[in-house]
């Protein structure tokens, strides 16, 4: 079968935001448009000829159609190996574990994550290193670079593959194992949390719920919850994944959730539920009456390692994104483990992972994730949590509000504005970042600046720097105001403002959060002038 070179010209704006290049399914369904970008990855990338590659996505609608045309220009550049998912099919973490257990170059992993899909929604595509993680900036501007100059492109026009098939195909010269997207991953998972304390907590009765959204999580869940620890049939809701999500958006937080919030209100609730974004790194954590911060989770895991065999002994130190609340901070604190601060993006917890600084980290955006892979991984952070709830034998809310008492709680809550015009978004950050030096010492909306700046990060590991991370303000009665704009939308711009109350006296621990956060909220429509530059009376997505 031939191999094609076939010539094309650099298409504007390939350029990966905080996760990979996200853009409409009717961009990405143009001539040449997928087929640019992979070969700026193959341009930018060294050693992926003679290497195995990872690849699959969420199932998300293009996505077999994207397998199909990545396998062959693989096959073209002469990529020894692929490691495809059945069906296309792979969640991010695993293929995160996929490339680390099987020594692959890197992965291709084509998802739009949380976004919504179906033809008039979000396709996306990103490149995983060899350690397994989300390509750092440096590469990302190095593969942005290549396709802003291409004459062409390599392809194999063999024909397409038997994606259904497991085991062994050959694309010219190119070997292609299909696997089961889940045994990899459900086998590690077994060496992580301990499957015999939760397997005999379900047995015990508890019950749990599993929301996967349509999305990639549910064949992962159903494996691990209900085929490996035993829970009952029909746990895992939402389970097959569709092209379209069910026309939903497959982001796990309150606002997307109602039904899972409304099965876990009342006394007959199940005592633990969790729901997974569409490519399953995300996850959300509720208990009966009591859905969990990410922030909290995060904290709360920390305080609680010591219950993880994953942990037990190990744990050196934990990271949060800037945005992130502070809660893992204070934890880090009394029990004597590192806490760094990143920008937001997990590809900025990679280093401080590789070199074994951090055993755990997490994001305010429902990531969550350990030192197991290099993605966060939502379907872990459940089991993880029903170790905690297997092993301390209280509930989630007990355990949370246990938690809030020996450490403080921060209230946290992030403001999104989305579909503003790029100006609009735009304007608001010039306005807080104008303001910026002349703020400590001054008072917005009756709270006092103690300090305030742009987020720059130095890698404690490589040194790179990153800036304008985002815009934070401290106050100084410990609130934390912090804006920016979101490099995952596909549409205009997204403002995201994140709010941060720390209250020490457990007396204060029952407020409503966005009661408890007013004064902030006011504080942070003062300083970026929200309503009148956005025209906006209120945030769209409340979380
Ligand atoms: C958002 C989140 C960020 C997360 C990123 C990818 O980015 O805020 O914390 O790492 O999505 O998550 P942004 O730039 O839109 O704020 V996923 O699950 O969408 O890959
Ligand atoms: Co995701």
């Amino acid at each position: 079968m031939p191999l094609h070179t076939l010539s094309t010209t650099p298409i504007a704006g390939q350029k990966p935001g905080t996760s990979g290049l996200r853009k409409k399914v009717t961009l990405f369904a143009q001539p040449a448009y997928l087929e640019n970008f992979v070969q700026a990855i193959f341009n930018a990338v060294p050693g992926l000829s003679g290497a195995t590659l990872v690849l699959g996505g969420d199932g998300r609608y293009l996505n077999e159609r994207a397998v199909q045309t990545i396998l062959k220009m693989a096959a073209a550049h002469g990529v020894a190996r692929v490691l495809v998912g059945r069906m296309g099919l792979l969640s991010t973490p695993a293929a995160s574990h996929l490339i680390r257990r099987y020594g692959a170059a890197g992965a291709i992993i084509l998802s739009a994550s949380h976004n919504p899909g179906g033809p008039d929604g979000d396709f996306g595509i990103k490149f995983n290193t060899a350690n397994g993680g989300p390509a750092p900036e440096a590469l990302t501007d190095a593969i942005y670079a290549a396709s802003q100059c291409l004459s062409e492109y390599r392809i194999s026009d063999a024909p397409d593959l038997d994606l259904n098939l497991l085991g062994e195909q050959r694309l010219e010269a190119m070997r292609v194992t299909v696997l089961d997207p889940v045994a990899d991953y459900a086998q590690l998972m077994q060496t992580l949390v301990d499957f015999d304390a939760i397997r005999a907590w379900i047995d015990a009765g508890h019950r749990l719920r599993l929301d996967a959204l349509h999305a990639v999580g549910g064949p992962y869940a159903i494996r691990l919850f209900e085929d490996l620890l035993g829970a009952q049939m029909n746990s895992v809701r939402n389970a097959a994944p569709q092209p379209d999500f069910g026309g939903g958006h497959p982001d796990p937080n309150p606002a997307h959730c109602p039904e899972l919030l409304a099965a876990m209100s009342g006394p007959g609730a199940p005592d633990f539920a969790a729901a997974f974004d569409g490519d399953a790194d995300r996850n959300m954590i509720l208990g009966r009456d009591c859905v969990l911060t990410p922030s909290d989770s995060l904290a709360i895991l920390a305080a609680n390692a010591e219950l993880i065999p994953q942990f037990k002994g190990r744990l050196r130190g934990v990271a949060r994104s800037m945005p992130t609340s502070r809660a893992v901070d204070v934890v880090a604190e009394a029990l004597g483990f590192d806490c760094y601060e990143t920008p937001t993006g997990w590809k900025f917890f990679g280093n401080l992972l590789d070199a074994g600084r951090i055993q755990l980290c997490g994001e305010e955006s429902y990531g969550t994730g350990a030192d197991h892979v290099r993605e966060k991984d939502g379907v872990w952070a459940a089991l993880a949590w029903l170790n905690l709830l297997a092993v301390r034998k209280q509930s989630v809310a007990e355990i949370v509000h246990a938690h809030w008492a020996r450490f403080g709680r921060h209230f946290y809550s992030r403001h999104d504005y989305e579909g503003l015009s790029v100006q609009a978004g735009e304007a608001v950050m010039q306005r807080v970042r104008d303001q910026l030096p002349s703020l400590a010492g001054s008072t917005l909306a009756g709270l006092r600046v103690r300090s305030a700046d742009d987020f720059a990060y130095t890698d404690p590991v490589d040194g790179s720097v990153s800036q304008g991370q985002g815009l934070r303000i401290v106050f100084e009665s410990g609130e934390r105001l912090v804006l920016r704009l979101s490099g995952t939308g596909t549409e205009g711009a997204t403002l995201r403002v994140y709010l941060e109350r720390y209250v020490a006296d457990p007396a204060l621990h029952g407020q409503d959060t966005q009661q408890a956060l007013a004064m902030l909220i006011a504080a942070g429509d003062v300083l970026g002038g929200i309503r009148t530059l956005t025209g906006r009376e209120a945030a769209d997505v409340v979380t």
